[in-house]
């Protein structure tokens, strides 16, 4: 088994960046402007968002880790099924919760490989060397990827048994409608038996939330301004990041934290990529990024809608977060 499979890379070894170069164009050439946060991750974007995880604001990661630390051997004792399977951690990231669990299921010698999946080459790069050290014994295969790559990860490996995580409030990165569209998408390669742990975030006091996404220290800004960088280095635009400012969000009827960066002037850009001078008005706004908060009877309906059983609840002690556990 290769240690990495880098799904991004083309052929000749080059990086695809026409989906990018494309969608920047669709996004800023759209009314009302907006750009896709799965672009946030380039290797500084990773650095960021490992910043936000360490804030005191950003409540999420510490509340999955509070659940894994306490419930591992509740969420764990429902993967083993008897035999092989594959753990699949979609967008892991660091992986630095699902460490735990691999730790229980390694000291519980449990038949497993592990398939961490993220679009951040350098984070499966540093994951896959923390790994070897940590958990020398742990079979292991890092994809580099989209999340529809993994599923064709997933569907070639039909027949074999699978537990499949989607942690850390990434979902929540996802409309309703897309939502179910990925969650059936992931449904159709599993089969009888397999299992889907899904975090989630939970509504809560609208305040808690809110200052998880506009945090003091003014890192979340720092994470969005990078997307306009990201497109000055890879893309030859000419954003002036002082002359952009982060706005954040949050609409408690859709449970939906919203983020934008607002042009406080009249600005003219320029992005050599796609040939083309964009105008920004004055207090004119980019949407930048939805987080989606779920209630648990939501999350339960999603998962019924996606053809999933809900097996049980795991919650944080503060009941902010939820990991749900469905099978097939
Ligand atoms: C990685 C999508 C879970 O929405 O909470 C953190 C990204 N954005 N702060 C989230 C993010 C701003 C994060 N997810």
């Amino acid at each position: 088994l290769l240690p990495l499979i880098d799904l991004s890379r083309k052929d000749d070894g080059s990086i695809a960046k026409t989906a990018f170069v494309q969608d920047v164009a669709e996004g800023l050439g759209h009314d009302p402007k907006h750009l896709s946060s799965r672009y946030f991750y380039d290797s500084t974007g990773s650095r960021l968002f490992q910043q936000i995880m360490e804030l005191p604001e950003y409540y999420l990661t510490r509340a999955e880790f509070e659940i894994f630390t306490r419930q591992k051997q509740g969420i764990t004792e429902h993967f083993a099924s008897g035999g092989f399977f594959h753990l699949i951690d979609l967008g892991a990231g660091d992986a630095l919760k699902t460490k735990i669990l691999l730790r229980h299921l390694q000291s519980e010698k449990q038949q497993f490989d592990y398939v961490p999946v993220d679009i951040s080459g350098d984070a499966m790069q540093q994951l896959t060397t923390s790994l070897k050290a940590e958990m020398p014994g742990m079979q292991l295969q890092a994809v580099v990827g989209e999340y529809f790559e993994a599923l064709e990860w997933l569907h070639e490996h039909k027949s074999e048994r699978k537990v499949v995580l989607f942690l850390g409030s990434n979902i929540g990165n996802f409309s309703p409608s897309q939502s179910i569209i990925f969650l059936k998408k992931i449904r159709s390669y599993l089969q009888s038996g397999d299992k889907l742990l899904l975090g989630v975030d939970l509504r809560k006091d609208p305040k808690t939330i809110l200052s998880a996404y506009d945090d003091a220290a003014g890192v979340t800004a720092a994470f969005n301004l990078n997307l306009l960088e990201r497109i000055n280095r890879e893309l030859g635009a000419n954003f002036d990041l002082g002359k952009f400012r982060h706005f954040a969000t949050y609409q408690p009827h859709e449970g939906v934290m919203k983020s934008y960066l607002i042009s406080q002037e009249e600005q003219h850009v320029h992005i050599k990529a796609i040939d083309r001078i964009l105008k920004f008005s004055a207090w004119e706004a980019i949407h930048m990024e939805n987080s989606y908060k779920y209630s648990l009877q939501q999350v339960k309906e999603l998962g019924q809608t996606c053809g999933f059983n809900t097996e049980t609840v795991f919650k944080d002690s503060q009941q902010y977060f939820a990991d749900i556990l469905f099978s097939v």
